[in-house]
């Protein structure tokens, strides 16, 4: 297999249709395939594929011990991110054996050499495997799948460091940057952070995290950052240092996504809490040492069949500011945790049903309630956060993917909060304010068309008119490689393009755009123009008043660039 894996846009399948379809349906290719979702392929797991045992299983074609060994690196690295370590399904449709033995080799070949009319990518015919490896995979996956091994207090003891201990740290911030408005930007296949200054756009440090580094968090403080690297390194960086450093690492398992900190009153930066796919847990640490804590196991029964779930992986967390607790996502089972950490030796937590297949979220602009997608529900799930209960479920467009969203106010409905979607090209605005305009409470109020399919993030400011829509995952150039942005004023005038990618001029590659976000002032906003690993990427800042060019950001060193964080914004959940 083409060892390039990582030039493939990162993805994760977001929808899979039912494995119904015949084989030769399957052969047909997926020429109706909204091909923004073909493109979110998974990516690759970090769990260590040597690390899981081999199982043999009756009623599937035998395979050398070498055949499994090669077929288990592929399946984590290409496809455990849509259907889970354990192939019980997420994103991507289960795999477990008495559905692939079911359907037989011949299906299975040509399901996954063609792929799915809404998202299995065509592996086959993109040569991304060979013929013989389409076989292997189609035979590997009638096999039952080796299981990795857990990760416990032992483990994740032998990962922890402090590096400077919180009693060494400065007590007031040796360096001159204007850290409200610095910026934290994932290099994601480089497992890096860069630094970067808001004001002079320089970088100021790039830092080595954790592997296919993921999202930075901002402790309440805004002192610092904390990184989560696909493998599941928690890195903690302290912005006060002379040059920003690193001062405590730990690995919460072997593949992760979310990393937060305690934010109530009183609590403030006590706790950190980090959430796994694999093992399927969170971890609560010491808030300035990351020891950890407390490892909660999310396994449990699914919200619709009450079924067991062995791999409910932990997706998006808030701290709340109501109570002293985290705001846990649960992916597989549709559970909302609200986890008190007010006595960590006898944890409280409300467990509230929701909707499956949780993802990302924010809160609306009263910092009450948290909205949440159930992305494969075509769902978003508003929890409020004080009464500690479910507010309403609405039903929104074809897999929503918000990032954090965007709080405005609409002129006709009043406040809303708004998510785009990644298997439509629309952007549903939902009432956010039950005092005011109780009639829209946390209802569709308002729908957009935006550019197209393979919208991950939508951003707005307090201080801007704007609202930036990216398309980064259309499989359209011309979508992928722009923004759409309307006007909050007028919204129904429709959209402008923005050429992001053209104005950014780095040559050849996907050039995928990604991610708006704001500085400090709310003037500016930063687009990453995401290429492969061996292409130039850039930053491209936009002036957020004139809509125009303002600076384009290139350095080698920024690889790949995908999430930014501006510190004041992300620390003050401005968005
Ligand atoms: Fe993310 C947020 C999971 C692929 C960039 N991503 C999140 C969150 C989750 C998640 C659960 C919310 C964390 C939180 O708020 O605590 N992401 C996943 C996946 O499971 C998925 C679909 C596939 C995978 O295998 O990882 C995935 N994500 C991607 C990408 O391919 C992206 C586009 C590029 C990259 O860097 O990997 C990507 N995800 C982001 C970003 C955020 C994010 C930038 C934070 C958005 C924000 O504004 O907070």
């Amino acid at each position: 297999m083409k060892k390039d894996w990582y030039l493939k846009p990162l993805a994760v399948a977001v929808t899979t249709v039912a494995l119904g379809i015949t084989a030769a349906q399957a052969q047909e290719g997926h020429k109706d395939l909204d091909e923004s979702q073909g493109a979110y392929q998974g990516t690759e797991s970090a769990v260590d594929p040597s690390a899981a045992k081999s199982v043999r299983t009756p009623g599937a074609p035998d395979l050398t011990e070498d055949e499994f060994e090669k077929a288990k690196e592929i399946y984590f690295q290409r496809c455990a991110g849509c259907h889970g370590v354990l192939r019980k399904g997420a994103t991507g449709k289960p795999l477990t054996t008495d559905i692939t033995q079911e359907r037989g080799l011949e299906y299975l070949k040509a399901f996954i050499t063609y792929g799915s009319a809404a998202g299995m990518p065509n592996w086959g015919t993109s040569g991304d495997l060979t013929d013989d490896e389409v076989e292997l995979m189609a035979k590997y996956i009638m096999h039952e799948p080796p299981v990795p091994p857990e990760f416990g207090m032992p483990e994740m003891m032998d990962t922890w460091e402090v590096l400077v201990a919180p009693e060494d740290r400065p007590t007031e911030q040796m360096n001159d940057l204007n850290l409200d408005n610095l910026f934290s930007v994932t290099l994601r296949d480089a497992g890096q952070v860069a630094l970067i200054d808001g004001g002079s756009k320089e970088i100021v440090k790039i830092l080595e995290t954790g592997y296919a580094v993921h999202i930075s968090r901002m402790s309440a403080s805004g002192r610092y950052i904390f990184v989560i690297g696909r493998d599941a390194k928690v890195d903690m960086i302290d912005l006060w240092m002379e040059e920003p450093s690193i001062v405590a690492s730990i690995k919460v398992g072997m593949e992760a996504r979310s990393v937060e900190t305690s934010k109530y009153q009183g609590y403030e930066d006590k706790y950190a809490i980090a959430g796994a796919y694999w093992p399927p847990q969170y971890v609560i640490m010491d808030g300035q040492t990351l020891e950890p804590n407390r490892i909660v196991s999310t396994r449990g029964m699914t919200v619709d069949t009450q079924e067991y779930h062995p791999e409910p992986r932990v997706a998006a967390i808030v701290g709340s500011h109501q109570h002293p607790e985290f705001i846990v996502n649960i992916k597989e089972t549709g559970k909302v945790q609200l986890v008190n950490y007010e006595d960590l030796d006898a944890l409280s937590t409300v467990e509230i049903e929701t909707s499956r297949f949780l993802h990302d979220g924010g809160w609306d602009a009263s910092g009450r309630y948290f909205l949440t997608a159930a992305n494969e529900s075509n769902q978003i799930v508003v929890i409020d956060a004080l009464e500690r209960e479910l507010e309403e479920i609405v039903d929104v467009g074809k897999i929503p993917h918000p990032g954090r969203g965007a709080n405005f106010v609409d002129a006709e409905h009043g406040p809303v909060w708004a998510t785009s979607h990644l298997g439509d090209n629309t952007i549903s605005l939902i009432g956010t304010d039950p005092e005011g305009h109780p009639d829209n409470a946390w209802k569709v109020v308002r729908t957009l068309e935006g550019q197209g399919g393979g919208s991950l993030f939508i951003k707005t400011h307090p201080e801007s008119d704007n609202l930036y829509v990216d398309t980064a995952l259309n499989p359209g150039e011309g979508p992928s490689q722009s923004v759409a942005v309307f006007d909050i004023n007028d919204l129904e005038a429709g959209y402008e393009v923005l050429p992001i990618a053209e104005w950014a001029d780095v040559g050849e590659g996907v050039k995928r755009v990604v991610q708006p976000e704001y500085n400090q002032a709310g003037d500016e906003v930063w687009f990453s123009v995401w290429n492969t690993m061996d292409e130039t990427s850039a930053l491209v800042v936009v002036d957020d008043t004139t809509r125009e060019l303002k600076h384009v950001i290139k350095d080698e060193r920024l690889v790949t660039p995908t999430g930014k964080f501006n510190v004041i914004n992300t620390q003050k959940d401005i968005y």
